[in-house]
């Protein structure tokens, strides 16, 4: 069978260690060196990158996030043996993990590395589609006899190289579609590689819970699950025809997902109409620092994900749903395009604000749309907020002081609560 050495990347036939380098670090597969879709997405991203310039806190638990009543936006793989996930209370965190070292992140520095390892992924295909800062497809069928290498092998030499010359980690999933090279690039992380071949695709799918498809959170589960459905065997066993008078378009695609069918392309510039973030919570709150602390937890990741693509919106949403899952949706249009996190989260905020004290509350989203080429906007005027430019500047300034001398340098109000 054929075999992939992780460390020095060298092909052979199946044996335990590399022929080569000795290492033990051997990847199998019956079908690794015929795959070409890849998903590549970046171990706790914004730890890595401060423990990569922190080295003493290479062994300590570290989490991203705003201060004691904000939440956590990413933590390491040490704080998440202990409990820690995204999206957790802080204090909820530190109850789990006390001895954490909570820095509240530098932007630009994290756009900065994303552009780097877009670099080298360019090197390998133009047909990369970003998702976010860290995680990107890739579609390198076709590429082997350019590279004199099967694409396992230059994805390999990709994670090595991110590793020497960036100083960060990340996981690979190898598969014949997107859907499931997203599933596999998060099943053995961190510096992960897995494989799903077409040949096991059916017998992999169906154990798993219905959760694993990307976009299907807790809300889309559990609507699923009122249906009977938890498990992809379980979508397997609906009439197509059921499917979609249930669910509607979802219910089509949920039927081809099930069996391992994803026919979109790896594009390079997808045209995107709006890009938002939500969360819906485990138990229901109306804690307004909770709250507060999600919109700029999901305004951070909104603005990351325009930065990854390049783009603004003209238009700032706020989502929330309440306990009686009744939903209220609330939009305002900008003088001009922004794609920063401060802007976005300060619309978003007054949206909130207006709507009055928000009771028990069961989701939260932020979203902008109305989206075009980001250097059109953030750009010096807005003559209805003369400050706006000043904050953007601001936030430019600030990241850049971090990126310099360290998250201690400069804490904004919101992250000393
Ligand atoms: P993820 O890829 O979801 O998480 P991660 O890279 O930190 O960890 P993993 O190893 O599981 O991939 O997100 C990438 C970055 O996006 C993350 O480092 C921080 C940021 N982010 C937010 O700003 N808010 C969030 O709620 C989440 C989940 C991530
Ligand atoms: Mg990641």
């Amino acid at each position: 069978m054929s075999a992939l050495c992780r460390q020095c990347s060298t092909v052979f036939e199946d044996a335990k260690r590399c022929p080569v380098c000795r290492s033990p670090r051997v990847l199998t597969h019956p079908e690794l060196f015929d795959l070409g879709i890849a998903h590549m997405d970046c171990d706790a991203f914004y730890a890595s990158v401060e423990k990569r310039d922190r080295p003493e806190l290479a062994d300590k638990p570290v989490i991203i996030g705003g201060g004691r009543r904000g939440v956590v936006t990413t933590c390491c793989y040490i704080a998440r043996i202990r409990g820690v996930r995204s999206a957790m209370p802080m204090f909820k965190a530190l109850e789990l993990c006390p001895d954490a070292v909570v820095i509240k992140g530098r932007m630009d520095l994290y756009v900065e590395i994303s552009r780097k390892i877009r670099a080298m992924m360019e090197e390998l295909t133009p047909a990369i589609e970003p998702l976010s800062l860290d995680e990107a497809f890739m579609d390198l069928t076709g590429t082997e006899r350019l590279h004199g290498a099967p694409p396992a092998v230059m994805l390999n030499r990709l994670t090595r190289r991110m590793r020497e010359e960036i100083g960060i980690t990340g996981s690979i999933g190898l598969s014949h579609n997107k859907f499931l090279a997203k599933i596999a690039s998060d099943m053995d992380k961190p510096q992960g590689f897995s494989v799903i071949g077409r040949a096991e695709t059916q017998a992999f799918l169906g154990p798993r819970k219905v959760g694993i498809i990307f976009g299907i959170g807790t809300v889309g589960a559990e609507t699923l699950r009122k249906a009977g459905i938890e498990t992809i065997a379980d979508i397997r066993r609906w009439d197509r025809t059921d499917l979609m008078r249930r669910f509607g378009s979802m219910g089509d695609r949920l039927w081809h997902l099930a069996r391992g069918e994803d026919r979109r392309s790896v594009r390079a510039n997808r045209p995107v109409k709006s890009i938002s973030k939500e969360t819906t919570f485990h138990e229901n709150t109306s804690d307004p620092d909770i709250l507060d602390g999600h919109l700029w937890r999901l305004s951070e990741q909104v603005s990351a994900r325009a930065k990854a693509r390049d783009l603004a919106g003209r238009v700032v949403t706020l989502k929330l749903k309440h306990a009686d899952f009744a939903v209220v949706t609330r939009r305002r249009a900008l003088p001009d395009p922004t794609q920063m996190a401060d802007r976005i989260y300060r619309e978003a905020r007054a949206l909130f604000d207006a709507l009055g004290p928000p009771g028990p509350t069961r989701l939260i989203g932020v979203g902008i749309s109305d989206l075009v080429a980001a250097q059109q906007g953030d750009r010096a005027g807005d003559l209805l907020d003369p400050d706006a430019a000043r904050r953007a500047g601001a936030e430019r300034a600030a990241d850049a002081i971090r990126a310099r001398f360290g998250d201690d340098a400069i804490r904004k109000g919101r992250a000393l609560r």
